[in-house]
């Protein structure tokens, strides 16, 4: 088998990447360990900035987002027993965010892609990456017993932070940056309406909350649990108990509970791998870098790495600009590593690291310094709205 680019994984990255291309007339094969109902099982990213958005127009896949996607115009910080609302809107210039699940972003995707009949071979064992250092480039997996190899000229890495792609390159050749947190997040799925029609990021002595959403009868809440715990010592009744504890007394008042339709726990990590390119392989997303949930930016700083190489390939394949490809990295990192930082801070400020009264009280002072000054919540809001795209050119 033969094509131009082959993208290992189909979440969100692959599927997006591999669209793009194919809009342009770029063949492409994606090739994915998992079976598609088990990608589209995985409950995660909810929060779009307008980069994404765009993204999701510029792929055609946009109809149900329009549709379904709420645009949210600001979101509320809760600390020391008050609420502060963030107005995205009116600081940054009449941006906002949207809210409209991954899984339906996957899916949207998944289903573009089948009607177009562009190859994806799912449930792909052993999927090895080769000689992305030379001119031919390979990629080979098993499917059925029976292996495959695909020739390629380029091999988009979009495999997650589990991926292959990001371990076939020599140690010496990347540089791994990486904080894991102290903490994870236990979250639950449940038909009720949420609590609040806007995104309350809640810090309490008791530990981070989150109330979020998927629709008008689907939330989507987060508590800041320990890393040793399961789900299973996580009864329905003991996160509505522990949720309601983190919140302001008007909000967990007005809590409407239900039974939970999905439960998990995340950990909590911040990485980033450099450079993303080597030879004719690229990392892309969560394959490249990790950012903990907090500020909304894992699938977002997915969707700008798209940006940057399908814009590379583009012009590549089209005016034959063979330059751009060693700038992907450095173009990519200079975003990557903001909303690293903004993703890092946001973790600091609302989770509990310990049991020191003194960490509790600076970080009210900062929540209370941030949200009291124009320049404060200025800076948060552009950092959640989502920094600008590079120009490629
Ligand atoms: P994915 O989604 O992990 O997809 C990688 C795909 O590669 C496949 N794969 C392989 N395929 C072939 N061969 C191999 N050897 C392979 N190994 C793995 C996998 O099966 C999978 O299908 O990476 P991608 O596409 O880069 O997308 C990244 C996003 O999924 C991730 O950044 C976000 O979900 C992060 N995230 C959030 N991001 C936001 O922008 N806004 C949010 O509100 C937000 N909330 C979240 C989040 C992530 C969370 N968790 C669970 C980590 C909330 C949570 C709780
Ligand atoms: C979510 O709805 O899953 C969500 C929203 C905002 C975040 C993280 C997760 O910061």
């Amino acid at each position: 088998m033969k094509t131009q680019v082959a993208i290992i994984g189909a979440g969100p990255s692959g599927l997006l990447l591999g669209r793009l291309l194919e809009l342009q007339g770029i063949d492409n094969i994606i090739i994915e360990a998992k079976s598609p109902e088990y990608v589209l099982s995985r409950i995660r990213a909810g929060v779009l900035e307008e980069g994404m958005q765009m993204m999701m127009r510029e792929a055609q896949v946009s109809e149900r987002m329009e549709r379904e996607g709420h645009v949210h115009d600001g979101f509320a910080l809760s600390f020391s027993g008050r609420v502060e609302r963030i107005d995205l809107k009116g600081l940054t210039g009449g941006k906002s965010v949207m809210v409209y699940g991954q899984t339906e972003v996957t899916k949207d995707l998944m289903d573009a892609r089948e009607k177009s009949g562009a190859t994806t071979f799912y449930e792909a064992e052993d999927v090895a990456l080769h000689d992305f250092y030379g001119d031919h480039p390979t990629v080979t997996f098993t499917k059925n017993g029976q292996k495959h190899t695909i020739a390629c000229e380029y091999i988009a890495g979009c495999d997650g932070f589990h991926g292959i792609a990001r371990k076939s390159v020599p140690v010496d050749a990347i540089k791994l940056f990486e904080r894991v947190y102290p903490f994870g997040w236990l979250g639950i799925l449940s038909r009720t309406p949420p609590v609040s029609h806007e995104l309350i990021y809640a810090n309490h002595e008791r530990g981070f909350a989150l109330c979020s959403m998927r629709s008008d009868m689907l939330s989507r809440y987060y508590v800041q649990c320990r890393l040793d715990e399961k789900t299973e010592e996580w009864s329905d009744e003991r996160f509505w108990d522990e949720l309601r504890a983190r919140l302001p007394a008007n909000t967990a008042n007005d809590l409407v509970t239900g039974p939970s339709i999905e439960k998990s726990i995340a950990p909590l990590r911040s990485f980033v791998a450099e450079p993303m390119q080597f030879g004719r392989m690229f990392l892309v997303g969560d394959a490249a870098h990790i950012v903990p949930p907090t500020g909304a930016k894992g699938l977002n700083l997915a969707a700008s790495d798209v940006h940057t190489l399908f814009h590379i390939l583009r012009k590549r394949y089209k005016e034959g600009r063979l330059d751009l490809i060693a700038k992907y990295s450095e173009i990519c990192l200079r975003r990557i590593w903001k909303a690293e930082r903004f993703s890092w801070w946001m973790t600091s400020i609302l989770h509990k690291f310990s049991d020191d009264p003194f960490n509790q009280r600076i970080q009210e002072a900062e929540l209370a310094y941030y949200t009291s000054s124009d320049a404060g919540r200025t800076t948060i809001a552009e950092n959640y709205v989502g920094l600008p795209y590079e120009a490629i050119d």
